[in-house]
């Protein structure tokens, strides 16, 4: 046990320094209890709302570039990085309050907590007249629909916290020093129950961020199992996800309503058992993320039933200076189709996945779906169908990425995986190819790098608007390593470009390239199962 009279943070060698190691670790925990009340008032914590502003004041290409080099991890990073941010936020003010404190002669001035809860205004009145209109979302975070009260209340309970407890530990690291207050026993226990009560509120949060982290750790779900040809129809379990959000918005369905205005003749609403009982239709959609690398698993087929936005449309009416169909979800993602775009038969408010309704991470209560576009195009969570006279740019096309956002013709090689090994004389090859809505008429596989082609087997599609499986057998020549490649033909008789894009602005493009092992059974080598 440590000398009665040591306080648990190292008392001032420098007063300054221990203000800013307090303000840090109570930083921290408030952090932690911003994710914990965002979860309990279901508003945005300052680190979402951060987060997105960050998104989308940073360049496209920059971005771009993160995507491809974090791929699924950048989410869960940004929004650990921001939390740390709070943290050292945390560290600076605890550090200007103890040089603060310090400028006061004795006495000092008592009861501690009320300076605490000044100091929980000042940095309270910080995050909502500077901080919050910095992040786009306007003073008070007026410019959350919804949500403005629940954000302010959880940011005053958060920094009311955080100035309560640096004010009671300062003080007893800082002004109580060595020299003011004989040792006592008291005084450890006093600063052992301070920081007692800050790990018990770091503990409710890290819960809750645990929470969160499981949810964004949905994303990490394997969508395939390498070298395993992917069933034709993506389970939805194994469907991808992709969104903006570090939590999903879960929509009352009781409450939800679609509404649909702007240039019509006759703006309305519908309710989900309203949209549940219009002419309905059922369609197989590949989905493809316009941020998947060449051969990534960013792409899932599943059937989909909703009702035609046509159907909507017409039953609402386009005044003549229609231009834009703009689409507005729960959680603020916005998107766009051209008017001629939206009004094709095969775009689809869709409710169901796979016979089920659609599950909250691909967009429950309902989504747009819009075959042969990327699925930034694609938005879930709908509440809002608004019709304009002028170009509109979505969430992501603000950023810099396409606005068309057309799928670029894709092919993959799945089986064998990889760097991986094969032992028999006749391989069978397998992968998949895609390309919108244009069609797959023709996939080949090269098992000499490129040098010369053969035809694999096509599955026919299960829709215009679908991935092809396809098949090839393989004899390899000699034993060792062999470079695969694989390219495929649209429907228009467009063959698969060779030439390598990165994922910014329009979609990634390049051939998809495997290296395989070929060693004959009875060969020397290290045997696999
Ligand atoms: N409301 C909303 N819709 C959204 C997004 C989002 O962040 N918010 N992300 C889009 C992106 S970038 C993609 S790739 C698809 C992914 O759909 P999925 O998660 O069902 O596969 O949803 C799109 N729709
Ligand atoms: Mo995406």
């Amino acid at each position: 046990m440590p000398r009665a009279s040591a306080p648990l943070v190292p008392a001032a060698r420098h007063p300054l320094w221990s203000g800013f190691l307090i303000g840090l670790l109570v930083g921290a925990a408030t952090a932690a209890l911003m994710v914990a009340l965002r979860l309990a008032l279901d508003a945005p914590s300052l680190q979402e709302v951060l987060m997105e502003r960050l998104v989308a004041l940073t360049p496209g290409p920059v971005f771009g570039f993160l995507i491809d080099a974090f791929q699924k991890l950048g989410k869960p990073l940004l929004f650990f990085s921001l939390s740390l941010a709070v943290a050292l936020a945390g560290g600076l003010a605890g550090s200007a309050y103890a040089w603060s404190l310090l400028r006061l002669a004795p006495p000092y001035p008592r009861p501690t907590y009320l300076y605490g809860l000044l100091l929980g205004l000042a940095l309270w009145s910080l995050s909502a007249l500077a901080v919050a209109p910095l992040a786009g979302i306007g003073p008070f975070g007026v410019g959350l629909p919804g949500s403005a009260l629940a954000f302010s209340l959880s940011q005053a309970l958060a920094w009311g916290f955080f100035g309560v407890a640096v004010a009671a530990l300062v003080e007893e690291a800082v002004l109580a020093g060595p020299s003011v207050e004989p040792a006592s026993r008291r005084r450890f226990l006093r600063q052992a129950a301070l920081w007692g009560a800050v790990v018990g509120v770091a503990a409710l949060g890290l819960r809750a961020l645990v929470r969160v982290g499981e949810k964004m750790g949905a994303n990490f779900i394997p969508t395939r199992q390498p070298g395993v040809l992917p069933p034709v129809v993506t389970p939805n379990p194994q469907f991808y996800i992709i969104s903006k959000n570090a939590v999903d918005p879960v929509v009352e369905v009781e409450a939800w309503k679609l509404k649909i205005g702007g240039l019509v003749e006759r703006p309305y609403t519908l309710t989900y058992p309203e949209l549940r009982a219009l002419p309905l239709v059922e369609e197989y959609v590949t989905l493809e993320c316009i941020s998947n690398l060449v051969g990534g698993d960013l792409i899932s087929n599943a059937l989909w039933k909703g009702v035609p936005l046509k159907h909507l449309l017409e039953r609402a009416g386009l005044k003549p200076a229609a231009e834009m169909i703009t689409f507005v979800s729960q959680d603020g993602y916005s998107e766009s189709l051209p008017v001629d775009q939206a009004l094709r038969d095969e775009v689809l408010v869709a409710y169901e996945m796979n016979g089920e309704p659609l599950p909250t991470a691909h967009g429950f209560p309902a989504r747009i779906i819009v075959p042969g576009l990327y699925g930034m195009k694609h938005p879930k969570w709908l509440t809002h169908i608004d019709v304009v006279a002028y170009e509109f740019q979505g969430f992501w096309e603000q950023q810099g990425w396409s606005d068309e956002a057309e799928v670029k013709t894709t092919s993959q090689l799945l089986v064998p995986r990889h760097l991986g090994e094969v032992s028999r004389v006749l391989v069978q090859t397998a992968g998949i190819a895609f390309a919108g809505a244009k069609g797959i008429t023709r996939v080949e596989v090269s098992f000499d790098n490129g040098e010369t082609w053969r035809d694999a087997a096509l599955q026919p599609a299960l829709s215009p608007y679908t991935w092809v499986l396809w098949t090839a057998d393989w004899q390899p020549a000699a034993s060792g390593e062999h470079t695969l490649v694989v390219r495929a033909t649209d429907g228009q008789g467009a063959v698969q470009t060779s030439e390598e894009a990165p994922t910014f602005p329009d979609g990634a493009a390049g051939l998809h390239r495997i290296k395989v092992t070929f060693r004959p059974t009875g060969a020397q080598g290290p045997s696999r199962p």
